[in-house]
């Protein structure tokens, strides 16, 4: 398997988030990656450097004003003598807002944030333009003919929604390269997310699309982040209505059930006839995950990996969610090893 991955992840790093009351070291942290590759380099996969996208490329997926937030935010922050992380301490409530950009850093934070969990640092600008080229990266190269690519991204992306960043999600990885595979060619794609969290970002960028089908596994929102969408009643709108599927599971959910799920997606993804395929690549659904609470032993990522493989649709698969345990690598190998190479 094609492995696309950039060094400059570690420039976004010794960050904190707001966690159950208290600010404690992000979960996000750069060892996820250090781990990951260090488990690719063992199995013997290849590694490439990303390609090099132009920043308007964000602007097909992304709103060009939070782009140009994102890429300017730390700066503003230290021209006002702060450093280290930006979290937004003011969000705009359903009654109680406009929709308009505040002047000044924190309230403009506020307006593009949707939580506390997720730092800026003085690197993150760097980190995720070149985590969203791993994955545009991956998808020319499947574009171009390879079967499968990896992009080992960090930071992740599938909470990143087209104007809106949380959930250690900048910009949205995954929708940048199912965007990249519809721009080279494929009429219809599939983005099949199986992080133990509901790809809301994603969900919300194809939303109104009946290009791309959006499709997750997830735990319930009535209990799990992201809490306020992920539920099995929405099924996307105008152009895209019946494209997004959404599986919402309870917590403590183990293979059987986990499984029987990721049939019902497969299923979905056939019916659709989807050209090419997207995973959106979490693996914090293992049961030793520190933030979540599904049961899947390394014993299934394997049988997860046969059974994405067995789609036989050219594959772009994404690193999104995994977190602070070594066995994130050997996960991931799990599943990678089921393609070939
Ligand atoms: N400290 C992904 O897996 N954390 N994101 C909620 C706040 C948010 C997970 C608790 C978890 C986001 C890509
Ligand atoms: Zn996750």
């Amino acid at each position: 398997m094609q492995i696309v991955h950039s060094p400059l992840h570690v420039r976004h790093s010794d960050g904190v988030e707001l966690h159950r009351g208290e600010l404690v070291p992000c979960y996000e942290k750069p060892e996820r990656a250090e781990y990951i590759r260090e488990a690719l380099v063992d199995a013997g996969h290849a590694f490439v450097e990303p390609r090099n996208f132009a920043v308007e490329t964000l602007h097909r997926v992304h709103d060009p004003a939070f782009v140009a937030f994102l890429s300017t935010a730390h700066a503003r922050w230290r021209e006002e003598g702060r450093d280290g992380s930006m979290l937004p301490s003011g969000f705009p409530a359903r009654s109680l807002r406009r929709d308009r950009v505040p002047e000044g850093i924190n309230g403009a934070m506020g307006y593009y944030a949707f939580d506390a969990g997720t730092p800026i640092v003085e690197g993150t600008w760097d980190a995720a333009f070149a985590s969203a080229q791993c994955a545009m990266t991956a998808a020319a190269l499947v574009a171009e003919g390879m079967p499968a690519a990896y992009a080992l991204c960090r930071p992740p992306g599938h909470h990143a929604a087209r104007g809106a960043y949380g959930g250690y999600c900048f910009l949205n990885n995954s929708a940048l390269a199912a965007q990249e595979l519809r721009d080279r060619g494929f009429g219809r794609v599939a983005v099949l997310d199986v992080d133990y969290h509901h790809g809301n970002g994603t969900q919300d960028i194809f939303q109104e699309r009946g290009d791309v089908l959006t499709v997750s596994i997830h735990g319930t929102p009535e209990t799990e982040y992201p809490y306020f969408l992920g539920f099995a009643d929405e099924r996307g709108s105008g152009e895209g209505e019946g494209c997004n599927l959404n599986l919402p599971l309870p917590r403590g959910t183990g293979w059987e059930a986990w499984s029987a799920a990721l049939d019902t997606a497969l299923e979905a993804v056939a019916a659709f006839r989807a050209e090419a395929l997207v995973v959106p690549l979490g693996v914090d659904t293992y049961e030793g995950d520190p933030i979540s609470a599904f049961g899947l032993r390394e014993e299934h990522f394997p049988m997860i990996g046969a059974r994405l493989a067995a789609a036989g649709l050219p594959t772009v698969l994404v690193q999104e969610g995994g977190y602070a345990v070594r066995e994130i690598g050997t996960n991931v190998a799990g599943v990678l090893g089921a393609f070939e190479r």
